[in-house]
């Protein structure tokens, strides 16, 4: 069997996420070909060693460039924060590797848009390219898509998303780098609002064509971390304070151009909620729910149904039958928030291998990336604001 030799850059939460999807897709899944994880990169080198060692990489490095030359690695992959996405990937295409890049696809539409237009160059060539946005590949989502194409909701009139945390809810939460913009682009709206931009789309097949939103930012001002913290606020002792330039929080309506209306809520202030993914379809035969916290579970209420037969009834989508599901454990036996990065990948292999294009393309990453930039063009100006089209 060929191999997919890949070289991964950074080895933080979504580094640790990827790790196992590499290390595990070819015992769950048979696959045309073999994944190997030849190198881990990061800056400092005994940490990147140390990462290497725990994560299951067979070497390390700590110049991304060296790795990206490198003759016997295919693919990279992009687990650093947003404002490295574009160099990296640029250079990796540049030179025939393929990239998996983590979401959102840059911090910029203009830097999403070179990288689109560099995945189109190298697409002629053979090389292909994915964004990293995992929740599409949670069985219950792939299965809401399914019945959606399937006309069991009918016309879709509501769509209704939510991204809930509270991390920082604590004004003393330090300014970790997901709180500046210059590294992560924007706060709760690119890093989780671009998942339920992302999702919502995917399962109705519909785009958001316009936007009018706001955007809050409850703490201005925090201690600036000791650390290279992420989401925890470990190490935090420093007695100095820095900015936050980024969102706390993102809100917004859209119409979507199957004829939708949506609501839109991302937020880090959600106290009690950790990772509250939720999104509600509304449509003229019936309505479906997916809510992660529950993420083996999907919530259909089938209008067509005799009026006494009515009312919602939950789905486990435990069952072989149902997507990636024949690969994992017999049936009524639920998964987890891993396994979404090892459907990934497996997507990814098998597109490479059979010299298809994987999704989310660039492409789409450059889209949700528009309705990102317009919804904080919408806040700012306080007005609805169409999102450009991709091909511009
Ligand atoms: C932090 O908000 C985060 O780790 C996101 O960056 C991920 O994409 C999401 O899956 C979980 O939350």
């Amino acid at each position: 069997m060929g191999q997919l030799r890949v070289g991964m850059v950074g080895y933080a939460f979504m580094g640790a996420a990827h790790s196992q999807a590499w290390r595990t897709v070819n015992h769950a899944f048979d696959l045309p070909l073999s994944a190997r994880m030849s190198v881990v990169c990061g800056r400092d080198e005994e940490k990147v060693a140390a990462a290497a060692a725990k994560l299951g990489w067979a070497a390390h490095a700590t110049d991304w460039r060296s790795v990206v030359e490198r003759d016997d690695i295919d693919l990279i992959d992009i687990c650093t924060p947003g404002d490295t996405h574009r160099e990296i990937a640029l250079a990796a295409l540049a030179a025939g590797k393929h990239v998996l890049c983590e979401k959102p696809l840059a911090n910029s539409v203009a830097e999403a848009r070179e990288m689109a237009e560099a995945a189109a160059r190298a697409r002629s060539r053979g090389v292909r390219a994915m964004c990293a946005f995992n929740y599409r590949r949670v069985p219950a989502v792939a299965l809401m898509r399914q019945l959606v194409a399937d006309g069991r909701i009918g016309t879709i009139r509501h769509v209704r998303a939510v991204y809930l945390q509270d991390w920082i809810v604590d004004p003393e939460f330090p300014l970790v780098w997901r709180l500046r913009r210059d590294v992560a682009g924007s706060g709760a709206l690119g890093d989780i609002g671009a998942h339920i931009v992302d999702l919502t789309q995917y399962v109705t097949g519909q785009s958001i064509t316009g936007v009018s939103a706001l955007t809050e930012t409850f703490v201005k001002e925090r201690p600036l971390p000791t650390a290279a913290a992420g989401l925890s606020a470990e190490g935090n002792g420093s007695t100095g304070r820095g900015q936050v330039t980024v969102d706390d929080a993102a809100l917004f309506l859209a119409r979507l151009d199957g004829g939708a209306v949506a609501t839109y809520e991302a937020t880090r202030f959600a106290t009690g909620r950790k990772n509250g993914l939720r999104v509600e379809l509304n449509g003229s035969r019936g309505s479906l729910v997916f809510d992660f916290e529950r993420m083996n579970e999907l919530e259909f209420y089938d209008a067509t149904l005799p009026a006494a037969e009515q009312g919602f009834s939950t789905i486990l989508v435990t069952e072989p039958d149902h997507p990636y599901m024949a690969a994992w454990w017999p049936a009524g036996h639920p998964i987890g928030y891993e396994h979404t990065f090892t459907h990934e990948v497996r997507d990814l292999i098998e597109a490479v291998a059979a010299g298809q294009d994987p999704t989310p393309s660039f492409a789409d990453a450059l889209q949700v990336q528009l309705v990102l930039d317009a919804v904080e063009r919408s806040a700012a100006a306080s007005a609805w604001v169409d999102v450009e089209a991709v091909l511009a």
